[in-house]
């Protein structure tokens, strides 16, 4: 590994906060600068299991909420091997929603607490950072509707800004959080400063694993 690991980056938030968008102007400008990066996003809607998740947001199919937060994590899983791989060919990975929205989402849920929804995850890599684009639940909602997806709510969405909150207060795991109320060019800007600052801080350093 000459010129070391690459860095896994995730974006975390709540919906149009943008993470979507910073994740790919992210890569993109990663790549302009020669480095050599890579987009992923969870859910990751191709595989079986990808396509399972996305009939139950869509609301086509109905499933039992353990089997629905086990088969979130199982798509992160399945994705674990191709992310060690290009970590340690030194690809940058940057991550659209990680295993915190899985925990968050499903302990928004009645009975289930925090604890239990970890689980699944822990020993998937470790982010090196996790960035967290903060927008009020007003300014979200001023950007316009929800969509017609299964969790696209108010008062869900509530709780599901507190269950972040509370994984945020984990002093082991880097988070920065980010105004997501700025221009799409600013907060870009600040993002890219972070990643790279990150990408040359971990370069030599190996690849943790969650929650353990
Ligand atoms: P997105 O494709 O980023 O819009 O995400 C789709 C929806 O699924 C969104 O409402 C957030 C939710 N979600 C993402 N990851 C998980 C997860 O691991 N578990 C659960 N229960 N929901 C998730
Ligand atoms: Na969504
Ligand atoms: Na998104």
């Amino acid at each position: 590994m000459a010129g070391g690991r690459g860095a896994l980056i995730v974006l975390e938030g709540m919906d149009r906060a943008g993470k979507s968008t910073q994740s790919r102007r992210l890569v993109q400008a990663l790549q302009a600068a020669g480095h050599r990066a890579d987009l992923l996003r969870f859910p990751e809607r191709t595989t079986e299991i990808g396509r399972l998740i996305g009939a139950y947001l869509s609301r086509e199919r109905e499933l039992e909420d353990h089997v629905v937060h086990l088969l979130f994590s199982a798509n992160r899983w399945e994705h674990v091997t191709s992310m060690k791989e290009k970590l340690h060919q030194g690809i940058t990975l940057v991550v659209d929603r990680y295993a915190f929205s899985g925990v968050a989402f499903t302990s928004a849920k009645e009975n289930f607490c925090l604890e239990w929804c970890k689980q699944p995850d822990v020993g998937l890599p470790k982010p090196d950072l996790i960035l967290f684009l903060q927008l009020s639940p007003e300014e979200a909602a001023a950007r316009g509707n929800f969509g017609r997806e299964r969790y696209e709510n108010g008062p869900f969405q509530k709780k599901v800004l507190q269950s972040f909150h509370h994984l945020m207060n984990e002093k082991t795991l880097n988070w920065k959080t980010m105004d997501a109320s700025k221009s799409i060019e600013d907060l870009h800007r600040e993002i890219k400063t972070v990643a790279e600052k990150t990408m040359q801080e971990v370069k030599d350093k190996p690849l943790g694993e969650l929650w353990k």
